[in-house]
Formats: C-alpha cells, structure tokens, sequence
C-alpha cells in the first residue's frame, strides 16, 4: 500500500467538499468539544439509549455531561460498525473511506492490532487523524493518506475489510463500489452506515434536501446502494435499520449548547419516514 496517487482531488465538486472539510474547523465545536473527551474524533452520529439523567443534577455542569454522553454514543456506534467487519485476525488489512479526524480507524486499530489505512480528500483531516494516532499511540500501524476513495491506488485484492462512517454520500456509489470491490480480498467485507432517502415515501423530502444543503452532500436513495453492490459483486449480508436507534442521539443533541441546527431535519425526516439510519454489510465474492 504505497502507491503514490496523482492529485485526489478531480472535479470542482470534489474541491468543494474538500474545501468545506479543510475549513470547518474553524466552526466545528461539536465535533473538537465530543473529540476532546478522550481524544478519539469522531465525524458521524451517534446510537444507543441516553442516559437521560444528564440532563438534570446541577446546572453548571450539565453542558459537560452532555458532551461526554453524546459522545458515549457516537463511540457505540462506531463500536457497533467494527463488530460488522467479522473476524479480524493482527495480519488483516483493513481501509476506512472517507477517514475524518480518524476515529473509527484508531478504535479499528486497538480492537484488532491490524494495519489500518484512512483516506480522505482533505488534507486538514488527513494531518489531524495522522497526529491523533500518534497521540493514541498506535502511529505503527494505523495511517491517513490524502487519497481519494473512488481511486485510492492500492493494491488489487489486498485488503480483509473496508467500511465507511457516513461518507457515501458524497460520491457516486457506482464508482464507490467499484473501488472497493477491486480492493477487497474474495469473502472480504465491506461495512456501510450511512443516512439514505426512503424509496417507499417517494422523492427526497424537504428536511432530506435541507441536510444535503447544510453539509453540502448528495444523499441517495436506499436502492442506489443495493443497486451499486449488486454490480460490483458486494453481496450483502446484514441490513439493519438503525433509525429508532439513533433518534434519541438527536433529541439529546437539540439541549447541546453545541447544536447546529441540523437536528430539526434529522428529527423531522426520521419521524416522516424519509429518512432512514441503515447500516449495511457485504461480502466481496
Ligand atoms: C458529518 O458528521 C457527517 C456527514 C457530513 C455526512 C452526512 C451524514 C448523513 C447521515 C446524511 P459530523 O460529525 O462532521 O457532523 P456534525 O458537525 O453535525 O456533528
Ligand atoms: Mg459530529
């Protein structure tokens, strides 16, 4: 895995996005405030049962129980995406697309003691993740490349496991899964959690279109993914629908003083139906 990949970065749409992850943190607190807990950064939602009694007990505090519980279960989730990827053997190689402040590889690295590889299209993100690992101590085996997921330049048929924290949505699930399928090893896995449009309730809905403009993402329909797998032999294996699991994240987050605004069409396209929390799991044969 050491390739030297040209420029990641092909089209105006990817600069935008890498553009919009190099500069937000500047205006990022919820993601550094939930990082700073315990030093692993997370880019992605969170599921699981609150403990509600945060919200109550002395009121100087209660902002730092918030933050320690959100995170709490923004860990769980990515806890819940690792236990997906199957056995996981300290020879295995495993690539995290779309890697963030590097999160899920560095628990990916603790939990298994493999080599982990993150790409991501933002050099900020890369440089961070790079550090964070250092700092977690596992620098040895877990690195961040600013590569691109839909051609990351490694090897044909060298990886057990690929998995993507909310990333999808920025890319053409075709060319996605393509990518990956040439990169898994035959009965490797490939692990997706991603938001994605009910095909049942019809056309994107208003809150769906109103998370597309805040992140500046395109997110896609449920069969899309299905769809993209079938084609480039990802077969899937588990489909769970986590929505009922992460709607009391967001409700939680709604009495963050680090909100941003996004619950309202979370919450709101959640309830309607449009929207749905999916976790899927796919074997390469
Ligand atoms: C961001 O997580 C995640 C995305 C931009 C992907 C969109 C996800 C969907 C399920 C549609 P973050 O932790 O950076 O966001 P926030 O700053 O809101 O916590
Ligand atoms: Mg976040």
């Amino acid at each position: 895995m050491t390739t030297i990949q040209p420029n990641p970065l092909r089209t105006d749409y990817q600069r935008s996005v890498a553009a919009y992850w190099n500069n937000n943190p500047n205006d990022d607190r919820v993601n550094t405030k939930l990082g700073e807990v315990d030093g692993i950064y997370h880019h992605h939602y969170g599921i699981g049962t609150p403990d509600l009694s945060v919200l109550e007990g002395p009121e100087d505090t209660r902002q730092d129980r918030l933050v320690r519980e959100l995170h709490r279960l923004e860990t769980a989730q990515a806890d819940l995406l690792l236990d997906h990827l199957g056995d996981i053997e300290p020879g295995d190689r495993l690539l995290d697309g779309g890697s963030g402040r590097g999160g899920t590889s560095i628990m990916a690295a603790q939990r298994f003691g493999c080599r982990v590889d993150g790409v991501s299209i933002s050099e900020y993100q890369v440089e961070f993740a790079n550090n964070s690992a250092a700092e977690q101590g596992v620098a040895d085996r877990v690195r961040f490349h600013f590569r691109n997921m839909l051609d990351t330049g490694f090897e044909a048929g060298s990886v057990r496991g690929i998995w993507t924290n909310e990333t999808t949505m920025y890319v053409d699930l075709m060319e996605l899964m393509a990518e990956f399928s040439r990169l898994l090893r035959p009965g490797g896995r490939y692990v997706c959690i991603t938001g994605c449009a009910n095909d049942v309730t019809g056309g994107k809905s208003a809150a769906v279109s109103w998370i597309d403009a805040h992140y500046g993402c395109m997110i896609h329909r449920r069969s899309e993914y299905f769809a993209a797998m079938a084609a480039n032999n990802l077969v899937p294996v588990a489909v769970t629908d986590l929505t009922p699991d992460t709607i009391p994240y967001w409700d939680l987050r709604t009495h963050s003083e680090l909100a941003t605004g996004v619950e309202t069409p979370f919450l709101t396209s959640y309830r309607d139906g449009s929207f749905q929390y999916l976790l899927i799991a796919a074997d390469k044969v």
